[in-house]
């Protein structure tokens, strides 16, 4: 059966691959499923259609069949489950996949995005010139951490998995900020997981939503 997602009709960077169906967009291609896109106008996300699918009247979205699931993490782990290419055979391997993936929602995500939320919701506020400091340090502190466990290795750990499907995509947030230049292994791992066939397949469908281009194979 052909999943559903639902995107942005309309997202605020223009199809740059931010936006969290991105995730799912990139899982689903690594494992090769078809899959049917929704867009939806933010007008369309807050309405009662799209909040019986979302409590938090969000996107992404997924539809399959009876199964209807919110949470990009959540749909990238059920994608991963069910579809061979972003999970090891080897059990204590696969649990570490999933070990990354929570690593990268629940560690380094959260000053992300504090980020974020203090750059543009915040950013006029008389304090938030001495808050931006803190929260770099908060999120320089994680990616040194990091970075040393990554060392010289092309992955977290083994081959590519979902764990560092999720990692990427957290970390390329950071872009704008200049915070991943400083390091350069990291930096080289977002620039790895970019170069994947499937990565560039997800990111072609997601601006062509934008360009009207027709995504190439
Ligand atoms: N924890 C949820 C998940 O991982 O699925 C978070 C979902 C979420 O934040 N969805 C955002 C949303 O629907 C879109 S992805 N926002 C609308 C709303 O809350 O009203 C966040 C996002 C949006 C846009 C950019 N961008 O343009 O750069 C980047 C990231």
């Amino acid at each position: 059966m052909t999943p559903t997602i639902t995107a942005f009709e309309s997202s605020p960077d223009r199809g740059q691959g931010l936006a969290r169906d991105m995730r799912v967009r990139w899982a689903l291609e690594e494992t090769g499923q078809l899959y049917d896109v929704r867009l939806v106008s933010f007008k369309a996300m807050k309405e009662p259609a799209h909040r019986a699918l979302h409590p938090f009247r969000q996107i992404p979205t997924y539809e399959e069949g009876e199964l209807v699931l919110f949470e990009s993490g959540a749909i990238v782990l059920h994608v991963a489950q069910r579809h061979a290419g972003l999970l090891p055979d080897d059990a204590n391997a696969r649990a570490r996949a999933v070990m990354w993936m929570f690593a990268a929602l629940s560690t380094m995500e959260p000053p992300i995005l504090e980020l974020q939320t203090a750059k543009f919701a915040e950013g006029d506020k008389p304090w938030s010139a001495q808050r931006l400091p803190l929260i770099k340090e908060r999120i320089r502190h994680r990616l040194g951490e990091l970075s040393t466990r990554l060392g010289d290795t092309d992955w977290l750990d083994g081959a590519f998995s979902a764990g560092d499907l999720m990692m990427v995509h957290t970390l390329q947030r950071l872009k704008p900020s200049g915070l991943l230049d400083g390091y350069p292994n990291l930096a080289a791992y977002v620039a790895r997981a970019e170069a994947r066939p499937a990565y560039r397949r997800a990111f072609a469908a997601q601006l062509a939503v934008f360009t009207g281009a027709h995504p190439a194979g």
